[in-house]
């Protein structure tokens, strides 16, 4: 049942950043909250905002029907779940650890083998952005307990169902981070070729950020072609789009920053 007005009995395992930020809301939220953490001291802050502290990891997700976890990775999920298999039968679990596709389907093997509704969820955002207008979660697997929950869910930011394979959410987080860490490349590389010149990363910074968001916005008509090859129109030949990539790969090498990057951009965009 989704009730935006109950109180759920929500545990959250881990507290770093990012478990931190999702213990505030839930409680903020009005929920009782349970929290565990391997450093204590973390897990004891959280107690003056009303934060139930457990002595273990397994008596937190004992005391809850929604159970959160969210430590450093795929391993240190494991290490606390697998023991606790009587702890979650028949709950909730949601594992907001960021794991690769393959490590979110195999927990969800070892949740079906133990009556666990697993959902797994990637996180868009940075702790502080937790709650705010601009975070999204996204979320794959189990869609029952998906939307038993989704108004707790909810609390940390607007919420992505995106599909039962519990790889979806995981594969279409790496995606979008690929998307990002490609951004973050570019620029660092731009900073460095526009110094030689004269100029600086903060004039880069105000002239490329406003037209990457212009581009951004041609990435929907795009899609199309990608999902169904077989309509693909080619906007820009691949001679076009490699003599550019080579423009700018030169211009790199002129600027004392030679780099392999537009090499591999080159590759990915063209057949050439
Ligand atoms: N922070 C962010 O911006 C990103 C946004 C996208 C999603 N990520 C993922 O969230 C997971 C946790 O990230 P975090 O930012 O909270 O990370 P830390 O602040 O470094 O805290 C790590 C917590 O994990 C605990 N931990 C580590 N190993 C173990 C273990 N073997 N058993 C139990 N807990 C473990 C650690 O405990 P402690 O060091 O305080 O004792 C922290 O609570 C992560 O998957 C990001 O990729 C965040």
């Amino acid at each position: 049942m989704t009730n935006t007005t109950v109180a759920q009995r929500v545990s959250v395992i881990g507290l770093g950043a990012m478990g931190t930020a999702l213990a505030k809301a839930l409680l903020a939220g009005g929920h009782e909250v349970t929290v565990w953490n391997r450093t204590p001291a973390r897990a004891e802050a959280l107690a003056a905002d009303g934060a139930q502290v457990a002595a273990s990891s397994a008596e937190a997700m004992a005391a809850a029907d929604l159970v959160i976890l969210c430590v450093l990775d795929d391993a240190a999920v494991r290490e606390h779940l697998e023991p606790a298999a009587a702890q979650v039968r028949g709950k909730v679990v949601v594992n907001l650890t960021t794991t690769s596709p393959e490590q979110a389907r195999a927990l969800g093997r070892w949740a079906a083998a133990q009556q666990v509704e697993l959902i797994d969820g990637g996180i868009m955002a940075v702790p502080e952005m937790i709650g705010g207008p601009a975070a999204f979660v996204l979320y794959s697997g189990a869609s029952a307990g998906f939307e038993r929950f989704r108004a707790v869910l909810e609390l940390f930011g607007r919420a992505e169902f995106v599909g039962a394979d519990l790889g979806a959410a995981a594969m279409y987080d790496v995606s979008i981070l690929g998307g990002m860490y490609a951004m973050f490349a570019a620029f660092r590389q731009g900073g460095a070729m526009v110094r030689s010149t004269g100029g600086s990363a903060a004039r880069l910074a105000a002239l490329m950020g406003p037209f990457l968001q212009a581009m951004a916005s041609l990435l929907e008509g795009y899609a199309p072609g990608i999902d169904n090859p077989a309509d693909y129109v080619q906007q820009q030949s691949d001679e076009f789009t490699a003599a550019a990539i080579d423009l700018i790969d030169k211009s790199a090498a002129e600027s004392g920053n030679p780099t392999q990057l537009y090499t591999v951009l080159r590759d990915g965009l063209t057949g050439l």
